[in-house]
């Protein structure tokens, strides 16, 4: 057993999970995670590390193979929900995963998968049916999860952590936001990327508290949880508070003060993965009274910076390293810089990832020679607190709280018949944080509508373009590179 799961032994009676209207017991949950790994163990003493993907919603079956994976010696992978067959095709031939867990509203989905790269379906009603056997002891040391972020190349990246890279990220959270056991938190994040999977689901568990799923969001829904009266913490992307904001604007005034009411009871409102606008941040304050507590985060290091929990959040700003995680700002020089002076954040300690899947040379790149993580984004110390400028790289684009990477979508573009040259970009919007858009050169007069149809087959929804500009050319430098920053001046 992970030290996570050792933990839940002291909290077996209390409700760890709320899934599909049922409520599921820490002892519960621990038997399952046993049953899912005695089901995948088969008689043998250890997983060995052997990658185990999943494709499961979010729910108290995902918890509990992703708890049965680790207790059996295995790595993780998680699936995305949205994505369509081949990006999946790309994670599960990257990872070399012998078999998928599946539920069953995806499995006619993925058959093709069997055929085309021999990988083996598993039915999760046969993964989590009873079952007992010795686990095997898991050195923290061993590689826990790999979950795959878009970067500056145009494929996906496995990001690989420890089980001890995990706990870190985890514990740093715990601390620094008080969990604890009576805490309440609702997840309507994906659970293919850190914040659902650690800032959410995995603090929660750790303290003993009780995480509560809505697989897909729904303003309206969300609306009527926070006003259950059963939370305590919410958190979510800019662009959930946005949407929330949105719906609360459009009720009735007297349906406005139920909500406003209850929000007001909360302990701890978080936002994260993407720049929060000042003006969401002030109207949610505005309407709820909390004043959300803004925090810094990637794949490779969990959560790095945070405000505080007790004292200012200032708007605008992710605050202070949280414990456990040292931080640098440099310049293009290698140097470090001083305050109010931009630089790239660097990040060092032990909730930093272990390396990028196979991938020697991209880890190689990722750390300077004193082992820090270079993250890309650009930052500046300004009174005592940090804020976010920006990143150093035009080809990523963050939307909706995801992260993209133009290149990619611009490699599948580059396909479509007709297309002679593209460029994508993001646009900024309040809504989004960036919405993807795609300047095309083409051959001949193509069709927008068309086009975004196609891409579907090949790439989830949230990295389609929703803009497209047709010109003759893409404007470029004198070693003709395209100029991103010119194509968006285009639109
Ligand atoms: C969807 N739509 C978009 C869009 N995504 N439009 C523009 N840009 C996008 N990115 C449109 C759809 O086409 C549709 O339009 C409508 O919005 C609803 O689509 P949907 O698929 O139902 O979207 P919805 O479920 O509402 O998604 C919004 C969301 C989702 C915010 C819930 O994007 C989300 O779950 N984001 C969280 C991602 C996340 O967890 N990131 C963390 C990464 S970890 P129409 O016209 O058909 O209505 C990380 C580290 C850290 O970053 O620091 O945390
Ligand atoms: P991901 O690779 O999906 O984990 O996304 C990590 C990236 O999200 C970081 O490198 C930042 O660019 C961005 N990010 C996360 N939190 C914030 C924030 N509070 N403000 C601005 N950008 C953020």
């Amino acid at each position: 057993m992970t030290d996570l799961q050792e933990r839940t032994t002291s909290f077996k009676d209390r409700v760890a999970l709320v899934s599909n209207s049922s409520s599921y017991s820490y002892e519960v949950l621990l038997d399952t995670s046993q049953a899912v790994a005695a089901n995948l163990l088969k008689g043998k003493t250890d997983l060995h590390e052997a990658r185990i993907a999943f494709l499961v919603p979010p729910s108290f079956e995902y918890t509990a193979v992703q708890w049965g994976i680790w207790a059996a010696g295995g790595i993780a992978v998680p699936l995305c929900v949205l994505h369509p067959l081949p990006s999946i095709q790309y994670v599960l031939e990257d990872t070399q995963a012998e078999i998928v867990i599946v539920h069953a509203d995806f499995h006619k989905f993925l058959m093709p998968l069997e055929k085309e790269i021999g990988v083996k379906l598993v039915a999760l009603e046969k993964v989590i049916k009873t079952n007992q056997c010795v686990l095997p002891q898991i050195d923290m040391a061993r590689r826990a999860m790999i979950l795959y972020t878009s970067g500056t190349t145009s494929k996906p990246k496995g990001v690989v952590t420890t089980h001890t890279n995990i706990e870190a990220q985890i514990t740093t959270l715990v601390n620094a936001w008080e969990w604890e056991k009576d805490d309440y938190i609702l997840n309507i994040l994906p659970l293919h990327h850190v914040h659902g999977i650690i800032n959410v689901l995995s603090c929660s568990l750790w303290s003993g508290a009780c995480c509560e799923f809505l697989p897909k969001f729904d303003a309206e829904r969300v609306w009527a949880i926070l006003q259950s009266g059963r939370l305590s913490l919410f958190m979510a992307v800019p662009t959930i508070y946005y949407k929330l904001i949105a719906f609360w604007e459009n009720a009735t005034i007297t349906k406005q003060k139920k909500m406003s009411e209850a929000t007001s009871k909360f302990r701890l409102m978080v936002s994260g993965s993407a720049a929060l606008p000042v003006p969401v941040l002030e109207k949610w304050r505005e309407i709820t009274g909390q004043t959300l507590l803004e925090r810094y985060g990637m794949t490779e290091i969990g959560m790095g910076l945070s405000n505080s929990y007790r004292e200012e959040r200032r708007p605008g700003y992710v605050g202070l390293p949280l414990p456990g995680v040292e931080i640098r700002l440099i310049d293009s020089d290698n140097r470090p810089v001083g305050a109010n002076q931009p630089g790239e954040i660097q990040i060092k300690g032990p909730s930093v990832f272990a390396e990028y899947w196979q991938k020697e040379e991209a880890t190689a790149k990722a750390f300077t020679k004193e082992g820090w993580f270079k993250t890309g984004d650009i930052a500046q110390l300004n009174n005592g607190l940090y804020k976010i400028l920006g990143r150093d790289s035009v080809d990523i684009i963050k939307s909706g709280g995801y992260k993209i990477s133009a290149l990619e979508i611009e490699e599948v573009l580059r396909k479509f018949p007709g297309v002679d040259d593209c460029a994508v970009v993001g646009l900024a919007n309040e809504e989004w944080g960036e919405v993807v858009s795609a300047c095309i050169v083409a051959k001949e007069n193509l069709d927008a509508v068309e086009i975004s149809e196609w891409l579907k087959n090949y790439l989830p929804s949230y990295k389609i373009p929703r803009n497209y500009i047709f010109k003759s050319d893409l404007p470029r430098n004198v070693l003709g590179k395209v100029m991103k920053n010119e194509v968006k001046k285009l639109f």
